[in-house]
């Protein structure tokens, strides 16, 4: 009698380093169905795949919002940590420079940076410190039940009709002017802009500031909002078409002379801003504030890579630290010896 056997299942595809998208992924999410902040998380999970980063070199950085929940629901495998409201770029900035080698995702709201957080966001922007900042902006506190925070705009309203009486902050402008290294705004509803821009914000070394408009589908999706998914669909306005060809493909990507910038990474990727409208230079960032500016006055939310700058020197680098994380010397190294200690005290007498 003939028997008959059941072939294998197939093999799971798997990235450069040999891992499958599964490998990626967190726990399953307890945000609300719809919350832009769950499309954000899963363009990390492919763009971390895609670039074949390894999960245990990630830290994941969060404050306190449903925004800093959202790790959990990303890259398992990877460390992380919840730390106290706005607090999330100080302790971030202990942990790459306790150890240089891991990978810095540092997860914010509008909140948890432009209110609570507006102090410890802007000497992180200045330090160039190796990591990628993300603000979940949803123009509200989601978490504390949809009360106005600085990144709402002037007029929008609440679910209940109070109107919002200040001006925005806008995170871009701030980060820009502060001295982030990559800044950009994406919508958690435009999957191919933003999926481009993540892989980027990854071979990108300094500073990454990436604000995205991600709607609170329970507190600020409503008519009079300027977060919601009806306004930023009738609004956005990309400055450019941003592509992302990383060092280990060898694409060669096609464009006409004079109508795409092209921005070599540091590990050699390249990112390919091609023009929209009119010559826009990312490398200038007087022309990146102004056209922010002009946006606001014209009632556009503009998306895209605003500035990107290859060149400065991060904090790593002005700190002159070792090329070993300072987290695995030995103590021999890292404790002065009683000798050392008799020394100071004898200075000081
Ligand atoms: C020190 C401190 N102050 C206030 C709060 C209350 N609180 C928790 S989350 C939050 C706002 C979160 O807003 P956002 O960062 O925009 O995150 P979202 O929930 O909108 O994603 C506030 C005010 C707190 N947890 N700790
Ligand atoms: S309350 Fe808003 S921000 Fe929080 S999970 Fe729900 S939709 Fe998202
Ligand atoms: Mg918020």
């Amino acid at each position: 009698m003939a028997t008959t056997t059941t072939p294998p299942p197939p093999a799971p595809k798997v990235n450069r380093i040999g891992l499958p998208v599964l490998e990626y992924k967190g726990g399953k999410t307890t945000l609300c169905a719809g919350c832009g902040h769950n499309a954000i998380s899963e363009r990390i999970i492919d763009a971390m795949y895609e670039m074949g980063v390894p999960p245990e070199r990630v830290i994941k950085m969060s404050g306190i919002g449903c925004s800093s929940k959202s790790p959990a629901y990303f890259m398992n495998r990877s460390h992380s940590f919840n730390s106290v409201h706005g607090r999330m770029p100080s302790v971030t900035t202990g942990a790459v420079l306790a150890n240089r080698n891991l990978i810095a995702l540092g997860i914010s709201g509008d909140g948890d940076t432009a209110s609570i957080g507006v102090g410890q966001f802007v000497h992180l922007m200045r330090r160039n410190l190796p990591v990628i900042y993300i603000i979940e902006d949803n123009g509200v506190y989601g978490l504390t039940k949809g009360q106005f925070s600085a990144t709402a705009d002037l007029g929008s309203k609440l679910k209940t009709g109070v109107l919002n009486d200040l001006p925005p902050i806008d995170t871009c402008e701030m980060a820009i002017t502060l001295g982030a290294t990559f800044v950009g705004r994406s919508f958690s509803g435009d999957k191919r802009q933003l999926h481009a821009m993540m892989k980027a914000a990854i071979a990108h070394n300094g500073t990454v500031m990436l604000d995205i408009v991600s709607p609170c589908v329970t507190f600020n999706d409503h008519e009079g909002s300027t977060k919601s998914y009806k306004y930023m669909k009738e609004h956005e306005e990309a400055l450019q078409e941003v592509s992302f060809v990383p060092h280990f493909e060898d694409i060669s990507v096609e464009y006409e002379a004079g109508t795409a910038t092209e921005v070599t990474m540091h590990d050699g990727s390249k990112l390919v801003l091609r023009k929209l409208e009119e010559e826009y230079d990312p490398s200038n960032k007087i022309e990146a504030i102004h056209r922010l500016n002009q946006s606001h006055a014209k009632g556009e939310v503009l998306t895209g890579v605003f500035y990107v700058n290859t060149k400065t020197p991060t904090f790593i680098d002005l700190l002159n630290m070792t090329d070993q994380p300072l987290a695995t010397l030995p103590e021999s190294v890292t404790r002065p010896g009683r000798e050392v200690l008799e020394q100071v005290m004898e200075e000081l007498r």
